[in-house]
């Protein structure tokens, strides 16, 4: 019981202080992505919104990694599947941040299946089926921080704390 309060004062902690303009999201953009030539305009639309970008690199990921990135989909039939398609080229993982970016990544990248996404989102405009949805986002601020550490894990040179002379023009 106290242990439990505790932990729910430590979440509440954590969520605190990884609120506001702080909030950092991990964006990946899947290998359908870098093949077809969207980099730029994947990362034009973040940048244009607002969030700033404090880590980004091309990796060609190896199938463990990716089996922890998707552990969670482990037991789905299509497993197999999406381990191989994300190993099948170079990825682009970024981590960007600013206020409910993890919620705002999520609308902007639309539905997991393309076919229900919007037009004006980033699978709404690009893509069509599930399999070959082109970019990935964190689903919540507890995922983006496994996620970050898991891509990123050299936290002080793998992602860039740096002032942008927007800020004071994006937010109030
Ligand atoms: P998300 O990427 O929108 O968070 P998740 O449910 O976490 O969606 O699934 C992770 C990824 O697994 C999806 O982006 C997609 O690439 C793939 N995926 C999800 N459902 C299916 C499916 O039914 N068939 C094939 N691939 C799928
Ligand atoms: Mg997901």
């Amino acid at each position: 019981m106290v242990l439990c309060t505790f932990l729910t004062l430590l979440q509440f902690l954590f969520e605190f202080i990884m609120s506001g303009k702080n909030e950092r999201t991990f964006i990946m953009i899947k290998p359908d992505g870098v093949q077809r030539g969207l980099v730029g305009k994947i990362v034009q639309r973040f940048e244009e919104k607002g969030f700033k970008l404090v880590a980004m690199k091309m990796v060609w990921a190896e199938e463990d990694l990716l089996k922890k990135h998707y552990a969670d989909l482990s037991s789905k039939p299509f497993f197999p599947g999406l381990v191989k398609y994300m190993s099948s080229g170079p990825v682009v993982p970024m981590v960007w941040e600013g206020l409910n970016a993890v919620k705002t990544g999520r609308f902007m990248l639309g539905e997991t299946n393309p076919k229900d996404s919007a037009p004006g989102t980033i699978r709404g405009d690009y893509c069509i089926e599930v399999g070959r949805n082109i970019i990935h986002g964190s689903d919540s601020v507890e995922s983006a921080t496994k996620e970050i550490n898991l891509w990123f894990p050299d936290k002080k040179k793998d992602v860039v704390d740096w002032a942008s002379w927007a800020e004071k023009w994006i937010y109030e």
